[in-house]
C-alpha cells in the first residue's frame, strides 16, 4: 500500500494539539506555509464526550464533526485555508473504541458505554468486557478486550471484525477525505487487528491515503508495531525514548549510526518525534520542560535523514489531566500556556533545512567523542550541535558550496537574499569556521546561501 509521508519534498508535520480549527487556519497562513511544514495535525475532530481533561478527545461519541474544537464549518474552512498556504491536513483517528461510560456529547448526541443512537450498538463491540490492564503478552487481551487500567473505567472496543463496524470507520474516514484531508493518524492501532485494517483501507474513497499509526514499541508484547507497516506509517517510539536518554545525559556521539542500525524500522516508513502529548507526560520523552536538551533534540531530529518527523506544539499543563487553555477561543502562541514550540526559530527553521536536504544522507559526521556532533546532508545542508557545557571552537569540513550562509538557528533568512543573524562563509574546500556557545547549535543550508 502507497502512503506517500511528503507534500512533495516537504516531510514534516506539525502537530497543534488540541488547536480548534480557527486557530490552525491563521497558523498555517501565518507559520506552518512560510516555515515549510508539510502537514498540520489536527486532535480528534469527532463528537467527543463532555468534560475539561484533554483526553475527552479520545473518546467519541458520533462521527459528527463538532465539539470545542469547532464545526464542521469551521473545519472545512481550515482545511481549505492551509491548502491555500500549501499545508496538507492529517486528521487524528479513533477508531478502535467509544467511550468508557454515559452521557451527552459535545453534539448533543446521549450515549451509553455499549449504545451509540444512529450509529453502535451493543453486538458491534467487542465480547471481552473488561480492562487489558497491563497484560500486553496476549493477543486476544490487547485487541478485543478493553483499553484501560484494572480498576478503572475502559473503553468500549469496537468489533473491527464485522462488516458493519468496518464500514462505519470508513464511512467517517470517506466523510472527511470528502472535506479535503490529506491523511489520517491512526490511533491506538495496536488495539486493531492488522487484518482489520487492511479491510477498512479497502473502503476508502482513496486506498492509498497516507496514515501515520500510533503503535508503541513494547518488550517481550504480543503485537508489534511492524505488523502495521502493510497498511501503511508506523511511529518509531524507540526513537523518542532514545533521544530522551542520548539528550538527557547520555552522550550525542552515540548517535553516528542513528537510525535503522539501532534496530528500527525502516526510514521510509516511519514517523519520529522528540514528543507528542502522551510522551510529554508520562515521561518517556523529553518535554518542553527539559529546557536546551529540548530544543537541540528536534534540531537534530529535523536535521537527521532518518523517518518522517513531526513537531508536537502543545500547552504546559500543571496536572497531566489538564485540558487545553482558554477553551474554545484563539490560541495565540506564548499565551495562556500556549508553547507553539512549531514556531521556535531553532525549531521552525530546520524545517527549510530538511526540506533542502531532502533524498541525502547523513555526510562529513565529526563528534568530539562526548557531547558536540556535526553532519552534513551532502551538498545541501550542515549543522553542528554541542551540548556541552562550554563553548566549541572548530573548523568543520562541509560538502556544501562554496558561499556565505545564513546561520538559521541564530537568523531568518530575508525575502531579499539576507539574513537577520549571523553568518558564516564557507571556502571553496568546504570548511567554515565556528564558535558554538554551550547548548547551541549552528545550521547552515542551501535555501538560506546569500
Ligand atoms: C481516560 C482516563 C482513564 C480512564 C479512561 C476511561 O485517563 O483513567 O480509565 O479515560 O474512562 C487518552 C489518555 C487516557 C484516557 C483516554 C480516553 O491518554 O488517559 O483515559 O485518552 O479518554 C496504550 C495504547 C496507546 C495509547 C496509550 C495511552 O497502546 O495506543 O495506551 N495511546 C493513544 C493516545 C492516547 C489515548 C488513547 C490512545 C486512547 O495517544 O492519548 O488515551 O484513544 C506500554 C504499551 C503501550 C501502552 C502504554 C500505556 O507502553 O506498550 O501500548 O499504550 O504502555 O499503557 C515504555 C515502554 C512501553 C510502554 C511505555 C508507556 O516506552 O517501552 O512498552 O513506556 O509509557
Amino acid at each position: 500500500v502507497a502512503a506517500p509521508t511528503a507534500n512533495g519534498d516537504k516531510t514534516v508535520t506539525a502537530v497543534l494539539f488540541e488547536w480548534n480549527f480557527d486557530s490552525i487556519a491563521r497558523e498555517c497562513t501565518r507559520t506552518l506555509g512560510p516555515k515549510g511544514y508539510g502537514y498540520v495535525q489536527v486532535s480528534p475532530p469527532q463528537e467527543r464526550i463532555q468534560g475539561s481533561a484533554w483526553w475527552t478527545a479520545y473518546q467519541p461519541v458520533s462521527y459528527k464533526i463538532q465539539g470545542p474544537l469547532g464545526d464542521r464549518a469551521a473545519f472545512r474552512n481550515m482545511v481549505d485555508t492551509c491548502h491555500g498556504a500549501g499545508v496538507k491536513v492529517v486528521v487524528d483517528a479513533v477508531l478502535n473504541h467509544m467511550t468508557s461510560g454515559s452521557g451527552t456529547g459535545t453534539a448533543g448526541t446521549r450515549y451509553g458505554k455499549y449504545d451509540y443512537p444512529g450509529t453502535y450498538s451493543d453486538a458491534d463491540f467487542h465480547g471481552c468486557r473488561r480492562p487489558i490492564g497491563t497484560n500486553y503478552a496476549d493477543r486476544y487481551n490487547v485487541q478485543e478486550c478493553e483499553l484501560g487500567e484494572t480498576g478503572q473505567p475502559s473503553l468500549s472496543d469496537l468489533d473491527t471484525g464485522s462488516d458493519y463496524v468496518r464500514g462505519r470507520i470508513a464511512g467517517y474516514l470517506n466523510d472527511l477525505l470528502s472535506l479535503g484531508v490529506d491523511g489520517f493518524r491512526m490511533d491506538a492501532v495496536k488495539h486493531v487487528a492488522a487484518d482489520d485494517l487492511a479491510a477498512i483501507r479497502k473502503k476508502l474513497s482513496d486506498p492509498g491515503v497516507h496514515w501515520m499509526q500510533e503503535a508503541i514499541h513494547g518488550e517481550r508484547e504480543a503485537v508489534s508495531p511492524s505488523e502495521y507497516l502493510a497498511t501503511g506509517d508506523v511511529q518509531e517510539f524507540r526513537y523518542t525514548t532514545d533521544l530522551k536518554r542520548i539528550f538527557g545525559g547520555e552522550k550525542l556521539s552515540y548517535l553516528k549510526n542513528f537510525g535503522e542500525a539501532w534496530g528500527y524500522m525502516p526510514s521510509g516508513k516511519s514517523g519520529t518525534m522528540v514528543a507528542n502529548h502522551d510522551t510529554e507526560r508520562n515521561g518517556s520523552g523529553l518535554s518542553y520542560r527539559d529546557g536546551a536538551a529540548y530544543t537541540l533534540a528536534h534540531v537534530f531530529m529535523l536535521a537527521h535523514p532518518y523517518g518522517a518527523p513531526s513537531v508536537h506544539s502543545g500547552y504546559e499543563f500543571g496536572d497531566r489531566n489538564t485540558g487545553a487553555p482558554n477553551g474554545n477561543s484563539v490560541r495565540a502562541c506564548y499565551s495562556d500556556g500556549w508553547s507553539c514550540q512549531h514556531s521556535w526559530r531553532q525549531i521552525a527553521n530546520m524545517v527549510a533545512f530538511r526540506n533542502a536536504s531532502e533524498g541525502t544522507g547523513v555526510t562529513d559526521w565529526w563528534d568530539n567523542g562526548n557531547n558536540a556532533v556535526a553532519f552534513g546532508r551532502g551538498g545541501k545542508a550542515f549543522v553542528a550541535v554541542n551540548r556541552e557545557g562550554g563553548s566549541l571552537t572548530r573548523t568543520f569540513q562541509t560538502s556544501l558550496p562554496a558561499g556565505t550562509y545564513c546561520d538559521v538557528q541564530h537568523g531568518d533568512p530575508t525575502a531579499n537574499g539576507g539574513c537577520t543573524g549571523t553568518t558564516y562563509t564557507v571556502g571553496s574546500d568546504g570548511r567554515f569556521t565556528a564558535t558554538i556557545g554551550g547548548n547551541d547549535a549552528v545550521a547552515l543550508h542551501v535555501g538560506a546561501r546569500l
